[in-house]
């Protein structure tokens, strides 16, 4: 090849080459497509919505809330984002149940005893040695009457999104066994800041003591409170079995935990978001349920290889008598309502 040909083709190599720097530059901005002007612009910022838990991270319903949160995420390709707050990081259930009325949290998973203040309806869901089992529970929870609770805390400003497990919750004090209702006597007992469970708790003799689930553990130890009412993941947990080793089976209820949302927060949202949203909280039930059997074997062995004295109810008759003036005191309507999930398979 003549040296001016060699001079030539590095010429036009060199000029090809400057010619898609130029145009691999104005690639980077193309004309936005028709479709992409009326969109809006995929550098809009997500969603951000915040869940408030009252247990660590570890525990069967926060594991709940993180898969709620991940399947919103998912779902939705990112753009809506919930951020899951353990611990009672932003206050306890009844002050963050306040909060979500108002907007100013946008979901809560809470146990719906403290939520019957808002929503007196929910006593009925709730009543002691009203469930035969966790599978009785489960089938009112995800049947029409489970929906219907749901549906009916609108009025009180919030969206019911789903139900979580909760096992059965028992009696546990400092003091004595407790092997029957009149070993209870006298002794005080907190309780949750509900009014169905303060008139349990009298109705068994003992002083009813309502307190914020996270002051317990230090009321238990200074002796202000003799003892309290929990289910052994609970129990386990907050390390109450370390301060109170006597732990009685006696299953007064059976509480579901629910997640509500916002109604506030909810409104500011597509309907298509929102049922998104519904979708995914439903969805992760059967997760949620899963941990909880997990996490209970492990509370369980943990509690025993402590040495607490574990006493057994083979015969509770004497503790649903005990429990007749609180079924006595329901509205004609809620009585209906428990007549309605007794009849449940
Ligand atoms: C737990 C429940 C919490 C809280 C707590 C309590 O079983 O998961 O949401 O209500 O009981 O006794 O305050």
């Amino acid at each position: 090849m003549k040296k001016s040909r060699i001079i030539l083709v590095m010429l036009v190599i060199a000029l090809c080459a400057l010619g898609t720097v130029w145009a691999g530059g104005k690639a980077e901005q193309p004309a936005p497509s028709a479709s992409q002007q009326s969109q809006p612009a995929q550098s809009a910022q997500p969603i951000v919505l915040r869940l408030a838990e009252t247990h660590p991270a570890d525990y069967p319903t926060t594991k709940g809330d993180y898969r709620f949160a991940d399947l919103v995420k998912e779902r939705s390709n990112g753009r809506i984002q919930i951020e899951v707050y353990p611990s009672s990081q932003l206050g306890e259930e009844k002050a963050v149940i306040e909060q979500v009325q108002f907007g100013a949290i946008d979901f809560t998973r809470v146990s719906i005893s403290p939520l019957a203040a808002f929503s007196p309806n929910f006593d009925a869901l709730q009543m002691p040695y009203l469930y035969r089992n966790e599978e009785h529970m489960w089938n009112v929870l995800k049947g029409p009457i489970g929906k219907e609770f749901l549906a009916s805390v609108e009025p009180a400003n919030f969206v019911g999104l789903c139900w979580y497990e909760s096992g059965a919750r028992n009696f546990y004090n400092s003091k004595r066994e407790v092997k029957s209702p009149a070993d209870l006597k006298g002794m005080k007992i907190r309780v949750q800041q509900s009014e169905l469970m303060v008139n349990l708790v009298t109705a068994l003799g003992a002083v009813a003591t309502p307190m914020a689930f996270g002051e317990v553990y230090s009321a238990l130890q200074t002796g202000v409170i003799d003892g309290a009412e929990n289910n052994w993941p609970s129990y386990y947990s907050t390390s109450h079995y370390e301060v109170a080793k006597y732990y009685t089976l006696d299953e007064h209820t059976r509480v579901p935990e629910i997640t509500i949302a916002s109604k506030i927060s909810m409104d500011k949202l597509s309907k298509a978001d929102q049922d998104l949203i519904k979708q995914a909280a439903w969805d992760s039930m059967d997760y949620q349920r899963q941990q909880w059997a997990d996490y209970e074997k492990v509370a369980i062995e943990k509690i025993k290889a402590n040495g607490n004295v574990i006493t057994q109810i083979p015969d509770n008759s004497a503790w649903q008598a005990a429990m007749k003036p609180l079924y006595d005191k329901l509205s004609p309507a809620l009585k209906d309502v428990v007549a309605k999930i007794r009849q449940v398979q």
